[in-house]
């Protein structure tokens, strides 16, 4: 297993390399080309600008969240090809400069949804959480302007305001695309990368939806186990992988956490791990990574990890804001750091409690 943080760049992030450097355990960042939009070739220049300054850092650039898909290939308009293309010179290049893994989402104009960006939890925390009576009140664009404003001035990805001016063209664009269409489109997409990402050794990793369920009636499929499984036969190739999201995923308690992760032996590429505190079924907070803080036991997730030989890289996720840090909702250093000091010890646990001299 190797742990990472989320890094969003120096130009982005409030968060340093050297802070990150000096968690104990996490050995690389997963970072991006963060100013570049979906659809965008990324310049070789760049991608190894990127990779020297996480190596002078002490770091290793030890994967990509996210190379963004663009719409048209989602909805699989008539110009989608160049747009793969442009995708396919991104990973070649990536390839070339030695990242083997990319994370990426297949959701509809939106990333993440999330109704406050700051609920206050009893400990004085602020934490980001949805309700979906607050979706169902909502027009998408109250819904920006709503999260925009409680952004701490980052821009939240997948929430960038240039997007948000095309709000109405885009949903207009998925009038015609139902469920089966977007797999179909996933599927035409995967097959025209497959044999780049064969040739780099470069594993896809698919971010689930967050949440796993349709929002604004747009279609959703990255959502559970059926889904996801379905994903992997259509096209068949272990490169064609997971992020395992534990809180995108745990938004729907019907998912069984543990259990997905068993199904997807070999094809997770990657692992985002976190709780969520559920008050009802359709209101739920991200809570502290502890597993006696929120719903989920983070133990059980990360013996499925084990089990199953996972090697890839994770990541502690949204963090809540404490200590009066002031960063991105979710990607603070502080509780981060702590949910990365957390796991390595469940880890460091589990491995010595199967005979293993040290954490592998
Ligand atoms: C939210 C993240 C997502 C994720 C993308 C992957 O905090 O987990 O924005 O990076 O969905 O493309």
């Amino acid at each position: 297993m190797q742990m990472t943080l989320r890094w969003y760049g120096s130009k982005y992030d409030t968060v340093t390399l050297k802070q990150i450097r000096q968690i104990p355990g996490v050995k690389g960042v997963i970072s991006t080309l963060y100013g570049t939009a979906p659809g965008e070739v990324w310049e070789m220049e760049d991608i190894l600008a990127l990779k020297k300054e996480i190596e002078d850092a002490g770091l290793e650039l030890t994967g990509i969240e996210s190379v963004n898909v663009h719409d048209a290939i989602k909805v699989g308009t008539p110009d989608r090809d160049k747009y793969i293309d442009n995708y396919i010179t991104t990973l070649e290049r990536l390839g070339q400069a030695g990242i083997h893994m990319v994370c990426y989402n297949f959701m509809p104009v939106f990333d993440w949804t999330r109704t406050e960006l700051a609920r206050v939890r009893p400990d004085g925390s602020t934490v980001l959480a949805y309700t979906q009576e607050a979706v169902d009140a909502l027009n998408p664009e109250d819904m920006f302007a709503s999260i925009s404003s409680d952004a701490n001035g980052a821009i939240l990805p997948g929430w960038e305001p240039e997007r948000m001016e095309h709000i109405k063209e885009l949903f207009d664009m998925y009038k015609e695309v139902d469920d089966e269409k977007l797999f179909a489109n996933l599927k035409y997409f995967l097959e025209r990368i497959m044999p780049v990402c064969d040739k780099y050794d470069i594993n896809m990793a698919i971010h689930p939806d967050d949440p796993a369920w349709s929002v604004f009636g747009l279609p959703r499929i990255i959502i559970n186990k059926e889904n996801i499984l379905r994903m992997m036969k259509m096209v068949d190739n272990p490169h064609n992988g997971v992020t395992f999201c534990s809180g995108s995923y745990g938004t729907n308690l019907e998912n069984d956490l543990p259990d997905m992760i068993r199904s997807l032996k070999g094809r997770i590429h990657f692992a985002h791990v976190r709780n969520l505190k559920f008050n009802s079924p359709t209101d739920f907070e991200e809570s502290a990574h502890l597993s006696s803080d929120g719903t989920f036991d983070m133990y059980e997730i990360m013996l499925a990890l084990y089990d199953i030989g996972f090697d890839g890289p994770i990541r502690p996720d949204h963090g809540r804001m404490i200590w009066d840090e002031v960063a991105m909702p979710g990607y603070g250093l502080y509780d981060r750091a702590l949910g990365a000091t957390y796991l390595n010890g469940l880890w460091e646990a589990i491995c010595k409690s199967h005979g293993h001299k040290e954490a592998l």
